[in-house]
C-alpha cells in the first residue's frame, strides 16, 4: 500500500484524513490519499520561497528543469509502472506516451528557454524591450488520463519563468505527482518552488481557485468543471488557461490512403481506451470508400489492445451512452459489452447508423467509444465536423485534399494523414467549449509570465 502524501515546503505531509486510490484494473486499493482542504500552508511555502526562485537566471533555472528531467529519466520504468498501475493502461502505453513524454516535458522547456530570445521593438527616437515577470504562486490543475503527461506540461514552463507552484493532480490518479515530488526532494529543488497537494477537486481544487493569492490558474479537465473554475478565478482577474473536452472528428477522404488511415483512424479512436481530449470519437468516412474502409477497421480493431477505463463510475457513464446510442437507433457493429472479469473494462466499441446531431455523437464520452457517419462531399464533411459545441482537435485523411479541408475545420489543432504527431513549439488549445488560450513553447511561457515593456528615449 502506498502512502501518498503532501509535498509543501520540501516537506512531505500526511493528514489525518485521507481516502483510497482504486486501481480500475481489479478495483484493489492501491493507496491512501491525504484529503486536502485548504492551501494555506502550500500558498505560504511557495511565496517565501518565489522571490529566490524567480531571482535565479533563465538558464539557471533550466539547468533545474534538466536535472529534475534527467532523474526521471533515469527512473523511467517506475513512472510507466506506476502510471500503468493508477490508469490501468497497458504497460507500453504507460511508457511511451505517459513517462516518455513526462520526461520530455522538462527537457523541452529547458531547452527552449535557453534559446529564448529577447523582444526588442525599435522606433525612430526610442528601444521599446519585454521584460518578462514571473507572476508569482500559480496554480496547476490536472485530470487522470495522462497524469504526469499533463500535469508536467504546466510544471515546467511555470518553474522556468520563476512562478512558485501548487499542483494538484487528479484524485484518481495522484501516484505519478507524488512520485515526482520524491524526485524534487531528492535532487533538492529549492523548498516550496514546488508544492503538491492532493485531495477532492471541489475541495481543494476549489480551494486552490479561490486563493487569493495565486494569481493564474492552469486547468485541464472536464468543460462543465472549466467552467467553475472560470467563475470562480474571473471575478479576481486571474489568469486563466483552461484546456477543456472534445468531440474530435476524423475525416476520411475519398482519396485517402487506407494503408495510412485506418491504422492512423483507429488509433486516434481507442488510445488511452479513447480517454484522450484529442481522440477521435467521430469517424467520418465518404460513401465510395465506406465499405471497404469499415471492413479493415473492424479487422485492425480485433488486434487493437487497450486497457480498462478510468474508473467504475466512469465506465457506469461510458456503458449510459452506449445504451443511449441504442435508443437514437445506432447499430453497435462492435463491442458494447463489459467482459466477463474484474475491473473496469468496456470493449472497444463502434456505432454506426446515428444522425451526426444525435446526443450520442455531439455529447463527449471519454471512453472506447467511436460513432461512424457517411458523408458524399468534403463540404458535407466539413459541416458534420463541426456541428458539436467542441473544437478541440480533428484528423484529415486525404492524399490531396487535406490542407484545404483542415483549415475549414473549428479547432484548435487538426492533423493531416497523421494524429497526435507533436512538436512542443506549437500551439496547444481548443476554441468554443473545448476551452481559452493556448500552451505550449512560446505560448506557456507567454501564460506563466507578466509581458511588461520597457520604452527608452535614445539621447
Ligand atoms: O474531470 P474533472 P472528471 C472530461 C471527460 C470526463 C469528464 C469528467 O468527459 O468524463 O470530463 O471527468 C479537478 N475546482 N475530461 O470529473 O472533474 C479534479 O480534481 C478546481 C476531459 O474526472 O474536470 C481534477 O484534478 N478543480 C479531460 C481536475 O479538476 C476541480 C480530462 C479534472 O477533473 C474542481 C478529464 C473544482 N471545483 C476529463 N472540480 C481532458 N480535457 O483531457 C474538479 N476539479
Amino acid at each position: 500500500m502506498i502512502q501518498v502524501e503532501n509535498y509543501i515546503g520540501g516537506k512531505f505531509v500526511t493528514l489525518s484524513e485521507d481516502f483510497d486510490d482504486i486501481s480500475p484494473l481489479d478495483f484493489s486499493i492501491i493507496a491512501k490519499v491525504p484529503r486536502t482542504k485548504n492551501v494555506d500552508d502550500a500558498v505560504g511555502a511557495a511565496k517565501s520561497a518565489q522571490p529566490d526562485w524567480g531571482a535565479l537566471s533563465i538558464e539557471q533555472r533550466c539547468d533545474w528543469l534538466d536535472k529534475i528531467a534527467n532523474e526521471l529519466e533515469s527512473q523511467i520504468e517506475e513512472i510507466a509502472r506506476l502510471e500503468s498501475l493508477d490508469t490501468g493502461k497497458p504497460h507500453h502505453v504507460a511508457l511511451n506516451v505517459d513517462a516518455n513524454r513526462s520526461v520530455n516535458n522538462f527537457r523541452f522547456f529547458a531547452d527552449f528557454g535557453r534559446r529564448m530570445e529577447s523582444q526588442t521593438f525599435q522606433m525612430p527616437d526610442a528601444t521599446n524591450y519585454v521584460v518578462r515577470k514571473p507572476i508569482g504562486v500559480v496554480g496547476l490543475i490536472s485530470p487522470w488520463n495522462l497524469p504526469l503527461y499533463l500535469l508536467s506540461w504546466k510544471i515546467a514552463p511555470a518553474l522556468l519563468m520563476g512562478n512558485a507552484i501548487i499542483a494538484k493532480p487528479s484524485e484518481i490518479t495522484p501516484l505519478t505527482a507524488h512520485f515526482l515530488a520524491k524526485i524534487c526532494a531528492q535532487i533538492g529543488l529549492p523548498e516550496g518552488v514546488l508544492n503538491i497537494v492532493h485531495g477532492y477537486g471541489p475541495e481543494v481544487g476549489q480551494a486552490i481557485v479561490e486563493h487569493p493569492e495565486i494569481r493564474a490558474i492552469s486547468f485541464t479537465g472536464g468543460t462543465s468543471t472549466g467552467k467553475i473554475v472560470a467563475a470562480t478565478a474571473a471575478p479576481m482577474f486571474k489568469k486563466l488557461s483552461l484546456e477543456l473536452g472534445g468531440k474530435n472528428a476524423s475525416l476520411v477522404l475519398d482519396d485517402a490512403d487506407l494503408d495510412i488511415a485506418v491504422p492512423g483512424v483507429l488509433r486516434a479512436s481507442f488510445l488511452n481506451s479513447g480517454q484522450i481530449c484529442l481522440c477521435g470519437s467521430r469517424v467520418l468516412v465518404h460513401s465510395s470508400i465506406y465499405d471497404e474502409f469499415m471492413e479493415r477497421y473492424l479487422e485492425e480493431l480485433k488486434s487493437f489492445e487497450i486497457g480498462p477505463v478510468i474508473s467504475d463510475e466512469h465506465r457506469a457513464k461510458v456503458l449510459s451512452y452506449i445504451e443511449l446510442a441504442k435508443q437514437e437507433g445506432g447499430t453497435i457493429l462492435s463491442g458494447g459489452s463489459v467482459p466477463n472479469k474484474q475491473g473496469a473494462w468496456i470493449e472497444p466499441t463502434v456505432i454506426s447508423g446515428l444522425s451526426h446531431d444525435s446526443r450520442t455523437a455531439t455529447e463527449e464520452i471519454f471512453g472506447p467509444v467511436v460513432t461512424i457517419h457517411k458523408f458524399e462531399s468534403d463540404e458535407e464533411a466539413i459541416k458534420i465536423a463541426n456541428c458539436t459545441q467542441y473544437g478541440l482537435a480533428g484528423s484529415v485523411w486525404s492524399k490531396g485534399r487535406g490542407r484545404k479541408v483542415a483549415e475549414q475545420i473549428d479547432s484548435g489543432m487538426v492533423w493531416v494523414n497523421t494524429w497526435l504527431h507533436r512538436d512542443l513549439r506549437v500551439p496547444f488549445g481548443g476554441v468554443k467549449d473545448s476551452g481559452v488560450g493556448r500552451e505550449g513553447g512560446m505560448w506557456s511561457l507567454g501564460f506563466f509570465s507578466e509581458a511588461v515593456n520597457i520604452c527608452v528615449m535614445e539621447d
